[in-house]
């Protein structure tokens, strides 16, 4: 038997990962009984390894890694106690402490927009050809997180635009090439929208509004 010569690398990862919670969701829905729900420390294996895209843009979006990977550190922390993703939600409802800051279910609601971002970002990058990645970055960034981020962040976030690297240094740092990177990512597209989606679900019927 010859092994197939399949080159892995972030992005491989990422996409792999998130077409793992995929396939779970997309599965749990075609089961009448939805009783399996997606359980907190997958999910966190998975977001954790969108830490490494951060490396790839340099000093100025440090401040986002450290964001990031703090939210997610919160939910690693509380896969120790809860089994799954409605569990964290289920107690910050009945402490009501959903939006408050800090609560799991908050920082859940934080990672979410990053993934989401992700995919924007991605969907953008294939769309374009541009040399600069501002516009792809800055596009995805007003989409997705800036009507929920405050005034300075928001200016934070535009002023690092500018440190960006070009879109042939993150291929390069991802060890990609364009066409590889683009089937990568349009793997986590497809992958990563039921994994939101499922999660909006989770504040939806709870009657709790996303608007925040
Ligand atoms: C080519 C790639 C360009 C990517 C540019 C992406 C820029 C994203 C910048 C985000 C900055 C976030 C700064 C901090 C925001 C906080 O105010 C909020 C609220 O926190 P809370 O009040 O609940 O404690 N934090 C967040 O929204 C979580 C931040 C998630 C950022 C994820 C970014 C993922 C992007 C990955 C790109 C590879």
């Amino acid at each position: 038997k010859v092994a197939k010569q399949v080159q892995m690398t972030p992005l491989s990862d990422i996409s792999k990962a998130f077409e793992g919670l995929g396939k779970f969701i997309k599965e749990r829905e075609n089961r009448s009984n939805e009783e399996e729900d997606l359980r907190l420390d997958t999910f966190c294996k998975a977001c954790s390894l969108v830490s490494v895209l951060f490396g790839c843009l340099g000093l100025a979006f440090k401040f986002a890694e450290l964001e990031y990977v703090a939210k997610v550190r919160d939910l690693v922390e509380a896969s120790k106690t809860f089994d799954t993703l409605q569990d964290i939600l289920d107690l910050d409802v009945a402490n009501n402490t959903v939006k408050t800051q800090g609560s799991h279910s908050r920082n859940l609601r934080r990672v979410r927009q990053g993934l989401d971002l992700i995919r924007v970002l991605f969907e953008q990058f294939i769309l374009t050809e541009d040399y600069s990645l501002k516009e792809v970055a800055s596009t995805a960034y007003a989409q997705v997180c800036a009507p929920y981020h405050t005034w300075a962040v928001r200016t934070a976030v535009s002023a690092g635009m500018y440190a960006l690297p070009t879109r042939d240094q993150l291929l390069r740092k991802l060890n990609e090439s364009n066409t590889s990177a683009e089937k990568k990512m349009r793997r986590y597209i497809n992958a990563s929208l039921p994994v939101i989606k499922y999660i909006d679900n989770l504040y939806l019927s709870r009657n709790i509004s996303l608007d925040w």
